[in-house]
């Protein structure tokens, strides 16, 4: 034989213990290049110990934390590539039991943010139990792995308080917009996300109202911590700005209890386990 390998009962780590609270290997501020977009076979080498779905364990010790990362998605390959790129090493950092969900969106209806991240934590929850989602536009790149994905025991946590595109500050005081950490029982609470927002904008405002509204407050990564960059893009067709918005804001204190997670209807057509994330493409019908 010139394989050793084949001598060694169990390849993998041996784990007897919870990972530390705080990761010993986390570095700070990441520098982030958004030059060409890395191909997926390149970010499967980076990453040999993400298993099919776009799943990690820590090796060497136990996850404290179980992350489930829902990213909302449809006609961004490359922006998919360039988040996979840097999201993977970040999270594995900080040492999460990890998966990431894209939820594709079918066909070439209006876009629904918003609805999508309701379906991917309805099916992520089908795979697993989970302490966190992290509700993760595709176009965010996190600056800082001391920005941790992992949720407040307490209240609703946003994540990308300063965005490049902002100037790394709040654009205005309840902006919910990006990258959001709820846990399962906070979303149930506030009845998941709105699915009447086709197109862009307003959705947002609308999950800051009904986390007040069900009596919880917003938390946030400090400024200096939650730093991303936006990958710059224009407008995709067929997310044009949703003109009812300001409308249905208005009534979100009456619609909030009856649109949501009790009211979500969708056809998931596939779910595939990709090499560095899970699929799960859907139809979610159109703007009535
Ligand atoms: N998304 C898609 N595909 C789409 C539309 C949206 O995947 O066709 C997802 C994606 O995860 C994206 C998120 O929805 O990150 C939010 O949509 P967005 O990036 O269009 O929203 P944002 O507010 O940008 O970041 C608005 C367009 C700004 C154009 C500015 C031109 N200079």
């Amino acid at each position: 034989y010139t394989n050793l390998s084949l001598f060694i009962p169990n390849p993998e780590a041996v784990r007897t213990q919870y990972c530390p609270v705080r990761s010993p290997i986390l570095v700070g501020p990441l520098t982030i290049t958004l030059n060409k977009p890395p191909s997926l076979k390149k970010i499967q080498m980076k990453n040999r110990y993400v298993t099919s779905g776009g799943s990690f364990s820590p090796r060497h010790c136990f996850g404290r934390y179980r992350t489930a990362v829902i990213i909302p998605h449809r006609n961004r390959e490359s922006h998919l590539r360039s988040l996979l790129y840097y999201l993977h090493p970040f999270l594995q950092r900080q040492q999460l039991h990890y998966t990431i969900f894209v939820v594709h969106q079918a066909g070439n209806a209006t876009f629904n943010r918003a609805k999508l991240l309701n379906i991917g934590v309805t099916e992520a929850l089908r795979y697993d139990s989970w302490d966190c989602f992290i509700l993760h536009d595709v176009d965010l790149i996190p600056e800082n792995d001391y920005n941790l994905y992992i949720c407040d025991e307490h209240y609703p946590k946003h994540l990308s308080s300063a965005m490049d595109k902002f100037q790394y500050s709040l654009p205005y005081w309840t902006y919910f917009g990006g990258v959001s950490a709820l846990t399962p029982d906070q979303f149930m609470k506030i009845n998941g996300f709105p699915n009447t927002y086709w197109g862009w904008g307003g959705e947002d405002d609308d999950i800051a109202m009904r986390i007040r509204l069900s009596g919880m407050k917003i938390t946030r990564t400090p400024l200096s911590l939650g730093r991303y960059k936006m990958i710059p893009h224009d407008r995709d067709s067929g997310n044009e700005e949703n003109s009812h918005r300001h409308n249905l804001l208005s009534k979100t204190r009456k619609t909030w209890r009856e649109d949501g997670m009790n009211s979500i209807d969708f056809r998931l057509l596939s779910r595939e386990k990709a090499e560095l994330y899970t699929n799960l493409t859907v139809d979610i019908g159109e703007t009535p």
